[in-house]
């Protein structure tokens, strides 16, 4: 007789029928007449989580057993990984046979994973991109772990509250998360504050000893990363803080019991929340505790796994290559040095050489501003022991600078790890770049301008190090997930392969780009998404789209350099041609905004009361009804992102050339069929020079034209003066005409605009508006239209994530990939 299936491992319809209602009666202790929508989802989640066990353990046990293969870790205080369900059933293969098991029992899959709360555990692109990379090495069977922070309380949760942004506490734990697996067995101490002396150890060499003011417990909890087919699965380790135990309660007087309480509240603190700006405004001590407590218990974890493959500690960089995501985990240089030398004895010269062939450095802004750098005295009351390694490391890098450039006496103050402003700080970037082996930036533009401005005199004096490896985006998430009506339409002309082979066979659709019976195929596909779209504008924001509209859209944080404003400006103009000329040809637009702006962020947040203010005038009023509509979608997250890139016919890229340092938006619009308006800056160059000059909208200084223009000295006034729409929109913004009379509401942000206008928003006004008369002209042809959209999908291949980390293998990581 043939062995029944294991009821844990049987995909059949039948199977996970059956396992849907073990689970439910006995992880929610729920009959299914009783069962609510999120019992539903946690017997749904863990039916497929058993089905990845398999994969996941053998995944560890890889890692553990196989000294052979060099083990990817990916060291990042943000992994955006948004909804595991959806995901996780297209990896294995099993979203069908789980759609007819469910409706066999009365119950709707997708309403079941929507419901799943999102880990918000990243500010945006840069979280977002260490998700797809962790996918990526999965579904390339590369052994990797990503190690981060288990925030209690993730990215906030964003309300509109008559128009302007409110901030909410992101409880995604009020439910047990059940992707999670709390790993009692990986706990480390981490240290903190307090003093350093020297000692003589019992072999009689010196020393030094670090006596900390607080010990933390860093306590791991693991998800599992599956990869495309099921086969290979990743892990990503997050670390949440705990109080050490070891208090003998029986011994404390009153006072001790609460301040032993209180110590515990403090530990606990340490994981409570993500820090919500994307840049480093100002150091804060607990960010610094935050850095360092997943840093020292990923170094440990990693030392502990190379210790139990019976390795020497000389060759730890055979066994790991650690990539930087960005400096927040720059401390680990130091802290490396620590553990190699303070607590396992061993000299500093070899200590320096593991360390500089273990790590490599990934830079993500060119914004000097962002740049983090940490102050002196607050560096040192957190990490007292670190600060004296970095002195260390920094006073043997300049005496190599001073004796390679003897010509160049301020050539060590501007490379020193020191920034000797008063107040001095530690200039993270500095440290990264020195205590690795590769440096690089996420776009060609910005990897030379990396090179050339904000990291120059770095790069001069390591021009080895530096190099490029643009930005790419997971195909799995970021079209078979999120957009099954035009993957079936890919699907259908070219198979199923692109899933994993995106570079290799979308290219394969350029063909098809003219077929009418495609074309066809392609736009009613794109009307679905944007039928399901209008569906979310309507039900939660009480907006009404129309599907037959250009569909308009700028989805991303919001920040001056993005130029949100310069989208608003723009809309104020249409908005002002439209009164003006009713019977005007016009493309019937909707204009659609979302994001989140850091919370103390002032201009940010008045960039959204704008844009609910212009939408409250401009959708009231009949004279311009079924032609212009605007809508700010609250609370842009991973999970609206699904919703939102396969709706786009338009997709704007509008930030100031040599700002930004790739965006990822911009390829996800583009691999969901939406043609692009938008400047050279960041990726979006690569992206042209791709999908071809003709089927890219293109506006707007470039970079070296900024840069002149600063130089030259640039007045945001003259621009008005030979462009009355603009001078008219900038004065009923300041009249109060989008502010129900009140004059003083935007004036912060007009008068910036007026005297200041670091971003250059009102020079690149005319150009924009030309282009966008240029891509609205093409909408109403919508056979060249779909062409283009075609053509866009077609050939964006390279801004697969998989391409990236193919790059990541072979020109950093040295590490095998097929
Ligand atoms: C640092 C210190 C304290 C508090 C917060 C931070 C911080 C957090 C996130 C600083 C920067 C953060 O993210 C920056 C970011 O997301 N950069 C984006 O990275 C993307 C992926 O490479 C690029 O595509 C974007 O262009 C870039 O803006």
């Amino acid at each position: 007789t043939a062995a029944s299936p294991d009821p844990r491992t049987d995909c059949s319809r039948e199977g996970l029928r059956k396992a849907v209602l073990d689970n439910l009666f006995y992880a929610t202790g729920h009959a299914q007449e009783n069962a609510a929508r999120g019992d539903w989802y946690t017997a749904v989640a863990y039916t497929v989580r058993d089905r990845m066990l398999k994969a996941w353990v053998q995944g560890i046990e890889r890692i553990a057993a196989d000294g052979d293969v060099r083990c990817v870790a990916y060291l990042s205080a943000e992994f955006l990984i948004g909804p595991q369900l959806g995901a996780n059933m297209l990896a294995l293969g099993i979203t069908e046979p789980m759609r007819e098991a469910l409706a066999s029992l009365g119950q709707d899959l997708d309403a079941i994973v929507f419901h799943e709360p999102e880990p918000g555990l990243g500010n945006g692109g840069l979280g977002r991109l260490a998700a797809c990379f962790m996918d990526s090495l999965a579904t390339l069977g590369v052994p990797a772990i990503g190690y981060g922070i288990r925030y209690e309380f993730g990215m906030f949760r964003q309300a509109i509250e008559d128009g302007a942004q409110v901030e909410l506490a992101d409880k995604w734990l009020r439910r047990p998360f059940p992707w999670e697996l709390p790993r009692g067995g990986q706990q480390y101490e981490v240290r903190l504050g307090g003093k350093t002396h020297m000692e003589t150890a019992p072999d009689g060499t010196l020393r030094v000893q670090w006596t900390p003011a607080k010990t933390v417990t860093a306590c791991a909890h693991d998800i599992p990363v599956v990869g495309h087919g099921g086969t290979h699965c990743n892990l990503l380790r997050l670390w949440r803080a705990e109080a050490v135990e070891a208090f003998d309660f029986s011994t404390f007087n009153a006072g001790e019991y609460f301040s032993s309480v209180h110590d515990k509240i403090f530990s606990e603190t340490i994981t409570k929340v993500l820090y919500p700006n994307d840049d480093p405004y100002q150091g804060k001590q607990l960010r610094l505790g935050q850095q360092y407590l997943f840093v020292s218990a990923s170094l440990q974890d990693m030392l502990h796994i190379h210790h139990s493959l019976g390795k020497p500690l000389e060759t730890f960089h055979t066994t790991f290559a650690i990539q930087l995501n960005d400096t927040h985990p720059a401390v680990a240089v130091a802290e490396l040095m620590r553990l190699l030398v303070d607590v396992h004895g061993m000299d500093w010269d070899t200590a320096w050489s593991v360390t500089t062939q273990t790590f490599a450095y990934t830079n993500h802004t060119l914004l000097p501003e962002a740049l983090e750098k940490w102050p002196l005295p607050l560096f040192a009351e957190v990490l007292p022991r670190h600060l004296e390694i970095v002195y260390e490391i920094n006073r043997r890098f300049l005496e190599s600078v001073t004796a390679a450039h003897p010509e160049d006496p301020d050539l060590a103050r501007r490379l020193s790890l020191i920034d000797e402003t008063s107040p001095r700080f530690v200039r993270m970037a500095h440290l990264a770049t020195v205590g690795s082996k590769a440096v690089n930036g996420v776009a060609a533009l910005h990897s030379e301008l990396l090179k050339r401005d904000v990291l120059g005199d770095l790069a001069a004096f390591f021009p080895e190090k530096f190099t490029n490896v643009t930005n790419g985006v997971t195909p799995r998430r970021w079209l078979a997930l999120c957009n099954p009506a035009l993957a079936a339409c890919i699907s259908n002309r070219i198979g199923t392969r692109w899933q994993d082979h995106f570079e290799e066979e979308i290219i394969r659709l350029e063909e098809f780009a003219d077929d009418p019976d495609f074309q066809a195929q392609w736009q009613a596909a794109k009307l679905t998404n944007k039928q399901r779209l209008t569906h979310l504008a309507k039900t939660i924001l009480r907006v009404e789209l129309d599907p037959a509209a250009l569909f308009d859209v700028q989805v991303k944080r919001i920040h001056e350099y993005k130029r949100q404003h310069l989208n608003v400006l723009r809309v104020i103009a249409l908005y002002n041609r439209l009164r003006r000329n009713p019977g005007m040809d016009f493309v019937p637009r909707a204009v659609i905004f979302g994001g989140k702006a850091a919370p103390a962020y002032y201009l940010a947040k008045q960039i959204i009361l704008l844009v609910n203010r212009v939408a409250e005038v401009v959708n009231t009023d009949p004279a311009v009804a079924g032609r212009l509509r605007v809508a700010f979608v609250p609370n842009f997250n991973v999970r609206s992102g699904q919703v939102i890139y396969p709706a786009a016919d338009l997709s704007q890229q509008i930030s100031l050339a040599g700002k930004e340092a790739s965006g990822t938006g911009n390829m996800k619009f583009g691999i969901n069929g939406a043609v692009t308006i938008g400047t050279l800056d960041g990726a979006n160059v690569e992206m042209r020079a791709c999908v071809g000059e003709e089927n890219f909208f293109l506006f707007g200084l470039t970079t070296d034209e900024v840069q002149a223009v600063q130089r030259a000295g640039y007045s945001p006034a003259a621009h008005l003066e030979g462009n009355p729409e603009l001078a008219e929109a900038l004065d009923q913004i300041r009249s109060g005409v989008f502010s129900r009379g009140d004059a003083g509401c935007f004036r912060p942000l007009v008068d910036n605009l007026l005297h200041r206008d670091e971003y250059l928003v009102l020079a690149d006004f005319a150009s924009y508006m030309d282009c966008q008369d240029r891509a609205a002209r093409t909408y109403a042809d919508p056979a060249a239209w779909t062409r283009m959209s075609i053509l866009n999908v077609a050939r964006l291949g390279m801004f697969s994530s998989d391409r990236s980390i193919r790059e990541y293998c072979r020109n950093i990581w040295n590490v095998p990939v097929e």
